[in-house]
């Protein structure tokens, strides 16, 4: 028998045939940048075990196995657990949630000492950093611009609970070093900000060279620009890895509940002392959280934000649940009238 011989570069077999972990470092529409111990690429997805199988699809951050090709033709096997994650609800309801940033350690969450400062988003970003299973970190950006510093650290201690709080400044260095903590090599740290707030202006302040593009505010109302459209992770010369995010907009608060508990822990601690164990928190004697907000230990609008914040969660778990059950109906109708 006439054997063809393999010309093919040995070196570049191996390769190509053992499986190495890598890290997603941005998501394009059916393209992935990673990084992995032979260096940088692209890759696509094995469309069996992803399109055909159940693997979970990578997100920025995400650990991965693939077949690495140096002449990028990369191919991505396996997502790999992970440890924390955002995540949204998935457009394509078969697959449910949908992550969007992957395993990091810290969340930033970042809020800026002008018209962006807002108690009520700052606990809703507390509740979604929590619900990642990551440690959220309050950051006050634009530092230098603020005259009262002291009454917005207070009014942020309010909402923050314990969580640590940075007031910094992307232009003149102000709190940079004490940021240093968290950047440890093998960490990760996600931004999470509204646009504008100068999430990408820290991450070239914390690199010390210009790795984000970033655009001035609108001056009217201090609204930001949509500056940064992608998730990406950048590596930082301390070591640590940081996802820069675009405003997250695209964030729902989706099956938050037990972030809820966490990020409202003193109204937590209130619910289930009410003397009555189905307390509507309305008229009933004895009830916790009416005690607690006529010795005003419990603020009104705290105590507000909890509730519509609740009632958001259940609000898209309930929606959720009905266009599940509305596929599945879709689903077992197509396979009546098909497979009768
Ligand atoms: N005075 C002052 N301006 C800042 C600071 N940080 C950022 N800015 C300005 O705020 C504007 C927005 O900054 P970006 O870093 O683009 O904000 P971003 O949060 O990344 O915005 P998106 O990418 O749209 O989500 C830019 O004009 C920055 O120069 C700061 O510490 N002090
Ligand atoms: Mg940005």
């Amino acid at each position: 028998m006439n054997r063809k011989q393999d010309t093919r570069d040995p070196e570049r077999i191996s390769h190509a045939e053992e499986p190495l972990k890598a890290r997603i470092t941005a998501v394009h529409k059916d393209r992935f940048n990673f990084i992995c111990s032979a260096g940088e690429g692209q890759a696509t997805l094995k469309t069996s075990n992803y399109y055909l199988g159940d693997q979970d699809f990578p997100t920025t951050g995400d650990q991965v196995l693939l077949h690495y090709d140096p002449d990028g033709c990369s191919q991505i096997l396996e997502t790999l657990p992970r440890k924390t994650y955002f995540s949204r609800r998935n457009p394509n309801l078969s697959r449910g949630e949908q992550a969007v940033a992957a395993n990091f350690d810290y969340v930033f969450i970042i809020q800026s000492l002008n018209q962006d400062f807002n108690e009520q988003r700052l606990e809703r970003y507390l509740t979604i950093a929590w619900q990642s299973g990551a440690m959220p970190v309050v950051l006050l950006s634009k530092a230098d611009l603020c005259e009262d510093l002291e009454s917005y650290l207070n009014r942020a201690k309010q909402c923050a609970m314990g969580v640590p709080l940075h007031p910094v400044s992307a232009k003149t260095g102000q709190g940079l070093d004490e940021l240093q903590e968290y950047l440890q090599p093998g960490k990760t740290i996600v931004f999470l900000g509204s646009s504008g707030v100068g999430k990408s202006s820290l991450v070239n302040a914390l690199a010390g060279q210009e790795r984000m593009k970033t655009k001035r505010i609108r001056d009217e109302d201090g609204k930001g620009r949509h500056t940064t459209t992608h998730r990406e992770l950048i590596q930082l010369p301390q070591g640590a890895m940081v996802i820069d995010t675009p405003g997250m907009r695209e964030l729902g608060i989706w099956d938050a509940e037990s972030g809820l508990d966490e990020a409202f822990q003193d109204v937590e601690s209130l619910l289930g002392t009410c003397k009555f164990h189905d307390c509507t928190h309305t008229a009933e004697p004895g009830c916790a959280i009416k005690e607690a907000l006529a010795k005003g230990t419990l603020s009104p609008e705290r105590w507000n934000s909890y509730c519509k914040l609740e009632k958001e969660i259940a609000y898209a778990q309930k929606k959720d649940l009905h266009l599940k059950k509305k596929k599945e109906k879709q689903i077992s109708k197509y396979l009546r009238k098909h497979y009768k």
